[in-house]
């Protein structure tokens, strides 16, 4: 396999990264994606883009380029489906109360929108409650259904949540309430004692696709609850409400949750941001008006940087209820005054994040620490996580974020190779209580015990890290050849959309000239070149890079290797070809 040098040298020197990556070439077969691409009549390019995306035959293939809702698996391949939907049709038909209870995340209130929405057709008696983050803390909580409906006893469906909440369950089928749960989060070994449980990864489901987000899960439902009164007759005078319209919630919501964007996730959510152009969902709508203006239709990374972090703000800063009434409501004025609100708790939530972290990254740069463990005793415990990403993200070492005093509350975020469960459990005798994956975790902890905790962190984390190397990589799809023309590789880099999880945008890289080497914004921390490709040349531009990044850049000008992807960029009506820089090479000096 060729190496970044095969392709780059700099003037013959030894070169590293600016940001002090490992740039690293995604893997691909050569030989079989020649083969493809003669099959396919594609360019081996667009081949090796798809192979990397694990797309290792044709039908996969043109599944993925033409997704499509006829494609996606029939919800009866679920376990206990058909049973789910018969519960619910009965209770609603006897006038009970159908009580949905979300996540406080962006997951967990799309879902609840949704359900709320569908069942509206059912049954007037829908309520939906959503725990607090700072009271009731994560899952579902029996509280919250009798706070809403004191004294009588119908149905609880859960989304998003409730898989592990045995004794919840329990004392809710105690006082006479019957429960299904529908939860994609990993069944514990004792499953609640529910009526029903919905979840791909429950043993003996069959769903083909494990990786659903929550709302996937809640759209399952409805498609499930849709086809039996469908085969009943129950709309022969009316017409049956048309699914695809709720696929927009399902699109925000699985972007949202990180979930791998294949298979179902992306028929769904390509299929969520097509109806999001029409603006059914009026909370959406208002939600879209006072965020960053665009020109362009919905796409993943607008949920993921504009939309998702409104929504989270509530239950971040205050409660869920208020993400999760905008999203079901159908009033516009008060669509319009709930979106403002979100607004707000958004604009003092990135003001806080932006204290903490600059806090949190002073703290990070001098421990030298293997695992960081940091702690605020006045940060905001709904801020934590976002924190601990920031601080991963610069520091490439699992990192954990404590806030609070008595008893902390704490956020864990990993790296590749180290799993945050498994370092959590061999501490897991000092922690009060702790869960979450590999990835991410959180965990609570009695003040006392900070200082036992961090050395035993320590220790752990040096035995399972070993020689684990911290160097964070530069991930790079594809070289471009001076020849390649890069309107054609943005066309099929568009066809790849939505991009996330499981299928990330392309990452170019190349070696050019560069010239016009300037900085750019208030701040002067972005940086704006052009590029010249095929003897034409491009616009450029790479946030949050400074004097010292145009100083190397300018040092390199006429043959610079940088890593990028590539944009549209639509200012005033005009559409050009950008390029967005991640990185690029510079000498070695010392
Ligand atoms: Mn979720």
């Amino acid at each position: 396999m060729k190496t970044i040098n095969d392709y780059i040298a700099v003037n013959g020197l030894s070169v590293r990264s600016y940001k002090g990556r490992r740039w690293q070439q995604s893997r691909t077969d050569k030989e079989q994606c020649r083969r493809l691409a003669r099959k396919l009549l594609r360019p081996l390019w667009q081949v090796e883009l798809l192979y990397q995306r694990q797309l290792y035959d044709a039908g996969q293939i043109n599944d993925f380029i033409n997704p499509s809702l006829h494609n996606l698996p029939s919800p009866f391949e679920f376990k206990a489906m058909r049973q789910a939907a018969r519960l619910i049709r009965e209770m609603a038909a006897k006038g009970r109360p159908l009580v949905i209870v979300g996540d406080y995340d962006v997951d967990g209130v799309t879902s609840a929108a949704l359900l709320g929405r569908f069942l509206k057709h059912l049954s007037p008696k829908i309520f939906r409650c959503h725990p607090d983050r700072f009271k009731d803390g994560y899952g579902l909580k029996a509280r919250l259904v009798t706070d809403c409906c004191p004294d009588c006893q119908g149905l609880v469906i859960t989304v998003d949540c409730g898989i592990s909440d045995s004794g919840e369950v329990a004392s809710l089928k105690e006082s006479g309430w019957q429960v299904i749960i529908t939860d994609h989060h990993q069944p514990p070994p004792h499953l609640p004692k529910a009526d029903i449980i919905i979840n791909p990864w429950l043993a003996g489901c069959s769903f083909p696709f494990k990786e659903l987000a929550g709302v996937g899960v809640a759209f399952y439902l409805t498609m499930g609850v849709r086809n039996l009164l469908v085969a009943e007759g129950f709309w022969s005078k009316t017409e049956a409400p048309n699914l695809k319209n709720l696929l927009d919630l399902v699109a925000v919501g699985t972007v949202a949750d990180m979930v791998n964007l294949k298979g179902p996730n992306r028929i769904m959510v390509k299929a969520g941001l097509e109806i999001s152009g029409h603006k059914q969902n009026i909370g959406l709508r208002s939600l879209m008006a006072v965020s960053a203006a665009r020109d362009k239709p919905l796409d993943a990374e607008y949920i993921s940087f504009q939309l998702a972090p409104r929504l989270n703000a509530a239950g971040r800063m205050n409660h869920a209820e208020l993400a999760s009434e905008l999203l079901a409501t159908d009033d516009d004025s008060l669509a319009a005054q709930m979106a403002r609100s979100l607004d707000l708790e958004n604009s003092r939530r990135k003001e806080l994040t932006s204290q903490i972290s600059g806090q949190a990254l002073d703290i990070a740069a001098s421990d030298k620490s293997r695992c960081l463990l940091i702690h605020g005793r006045d940060w905001h415990e709904g801020l934590i996580g976002i924190v601990a990403s920031r601080v991963v993200d610069q520091f490439a070492r699992p990192v954990i974020v404590m806030a609070g005093e008595g008893q902390l509350r704490g956020s864990a975020r990993s790296i590749p190779g180290v799993n945050m469960y498994d370092l959590l459990a061999r501490c897991g005798d000092l922690l009060t209580t702790f869960g979450g994956h590999a990835a991410a975790a959180g965990m609570s902890l009695a003040e006392n015990k900070l200082p036992a905790f961090k050395e035993r962190l320590e220790t752990e984390a040096r035995e399972m890290m070993g020689e684990l190397d911290c160097q964070p990589i530069q991930a790079l799809d594809l070289y471009i050849n001076q020849d390649m023309d890069l309107k054609e590789l943005l066309n099929f880099n568009e066809l790849l959309q939505p991009f996330g999880q499981g299928n990330p945008e392309p990452i170019f890289f190349t070696d050019c000239a560069l010239r016009n080497i300037r900085l750019i914004g208030k701040d002067k921390n972005h940086l704006r070149f052009e590029a010249l490709f095929n003897h034409k040349w491009y616009k450029g531009i790479g946030f949050g890079l400074n004097k010292r990044a145009a100083q190397s850049l300018a040092d390199c000008y006429n043959q610079c290797a940088i890593a990028f992807n590539l944009r549209y960029n639509q200012f005033r009506g005009q559409k050009t070809i950008e390029l967005q820089l991640l990185d690029f090479l510079i000498p070695e000096t010392e």
